[in-house]
């Protein structure tokens, strides 16, 4: 009898922080990643497209063993050979990237994977095709992103409205926004720049979670 498949991308995951290039002043990606779990981030993702795959592998054996202690999984932007190396739970692919059939293929039914999507027919294939999460973005225009063009909050309501996999709100978010993008229908949300170029990521987590806590009350 085929049972169906669990996602280890579980219900309690509502704040993903993804690590970028530009931290505050004197920080380093360990300090700043440690900051983000001590104030609540439910999942990391090691992404930085300046570094060269070298650095990348050195950054990911960092933030699996911190991950590891805080009980927190660990997605890898991009490569699922260094996913592979590591023992990261999971990769995240956006639509020009390796195949969602290839990464569940190689990581196995157990792995975490996560497609970026930037309209509903995005949305719809990655579901059809097992992803475990989407991506809804850029919300707002973002230069971490830079040159893409935002997707309004209306992909999001539209998002929420027919998408049955989890989905994770990004691009552009902050704490001055992120009440309008969880009241467009958001229930998790992710930041890099808002909270890892922050001098206090810790505060900044624990604010975002505040938020999200209190739009699910209220709705
Ligand atoms: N995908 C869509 S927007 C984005 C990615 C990786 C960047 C989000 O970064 P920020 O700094 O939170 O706007
Ligand atoms: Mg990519």
């Amino acid at each position: 009898m085929m049972t169906e498949r669990q996602s280890r991308f579980h219900e309690g995951i509502r704040l993903y922080v993804i690590t970028g290039a530009n931290y505050h002043p004197g920080r380093t990606l360990a300090d700043v990643m440690e900051q983000t779990l001590i104030g609540g981030a439910d999942i990391i993702q090691l992404r930085d497209k300046t570094a060269s795959q070298r650095e990348l592998l050195e950054q990911a054996r960092v933030l699996r063993e911190l991950t590891k202690r805080y009980g927190v999984p660990l997605i890898i932007n991009d490569y699922i050979d260094i996913a592979l190396e590591v023992g990261a739970d999971g990769v995240h692919l956006g639509q020009d990237d390796r195949s969602l059939a290839e990464a569940r293929e190689r990581l196995g039914q157990d792995a975490i994977i996560g497609i970026s999507t930037h309209q509903l027919l995005h949305a719809l294939t990655a579901q059809a095709g097992g992803a475990d999460y989407i991506g809804v973005g850029p919300v707002y225009p973002t230069g971490t992103k830079p040159g893409k063009a935002a997707v309004t909050t209306n992909y999001v309501t539209e998002a929420a409205a027919s998408v049955k996999i989890p989905f994770v709100a990004i691009g552009g978010i902050t704490l001055d926004n992120v009440d309008t993008v969880l009241a467009a229908g958001a229930t998790r949300v992710c930041a890099v720049s808002a909270v890892v170029g922050a001098p206090d990521p810790a505060a900044v987590c624990r604010s975002f979670k505040e938020w999200i806590a209190a739009a699910d009350t209220a709705r």
